[in-house]
């Protein structure tokens, strides 16, 4: 059973994904999220994007599709992670999500996620707003977030840290628990 924290912190993930506020996730929330994240960027990495973003769609559709209409609602969401984190099998999941978010987000493929490459992040998720647009994006909210994850307080989140908070995120009850913070508010 998850716990109500755990399930307002799925709750928000689920809205994440949803990027185009239908209500419910299907692969265009997935088409939506690449597209953001390639804005600007050449063809050819748009094109690898979009194909990542895919092959993490249809992942996910076998996890937690149960009615297999192409979409997956709040309720097979949350099912699906209950199930997911109760059988154990979470873990592989947060192996594959960390490495998969350290391939898309850490520009200089460094091993480290920086704050401004945690705010490339935040802007193709909308975690937060629009930065740049007028009064939409609370500032100090982005640097308390990244302040937060920063568990070492070096400036920086590493693989090791990215997992722990990935976990935290996923597991955690405890409302004072850092990895809450990985997606914005919650
Ligand atoms: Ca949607
Ligand atoms: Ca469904
Ligand atoms: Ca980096």
């Amino acid at each position: 059973m998850l716990k109500p924290l755990q399930q307002r912190k799925l709750i928000r993930l689920f809205n994440i994904y949803d990027a185009d506020n239908s209500g419910e996730v299907n692969r265009f929330d997935f088409e939506l999220l690449a597209y953001k994240l390639g804005r600007g960027k050449p063809w050819s990495v748009l094109r690898d994007l979009k194909a990542k973003y895919l092959d993490l769609w249809r992942e996910l559709r076998e996890i937690a599709d149960k009615n297999e209409d192409d979409r997956i609602n709040l309720d097979e969401w949350l099912e699906a992670y209950d199930k997911l984190i109760s059988s154990g099998k979470l873990e592989k999941v947060i192996l594959d999500l960390t490495q998969g978010f350290l391939q898309l987000f850490d520009a200089d493929q460094n091993g480290h996620i920086t704050i401004d490459e945690y705010f490339d992040f935040a802007i193709a998720y909308d975690l937060f707003g629009d930065p740049y647009q007028a009064g939409s994006f609370p500032h100090h909210k982005f640097e308390e977030a990244f302040t937060k994850l920063d568990l070492k307080q070096n400036g920086y989140i590493d693989l090791e840290q990215l997992r722990q908070l990935n976990r935290d995120f996923f597991y955690s009850d405890d409302p004072s628990c850092p990895g809450n913070w990985l997606f914005g508010w919650y």
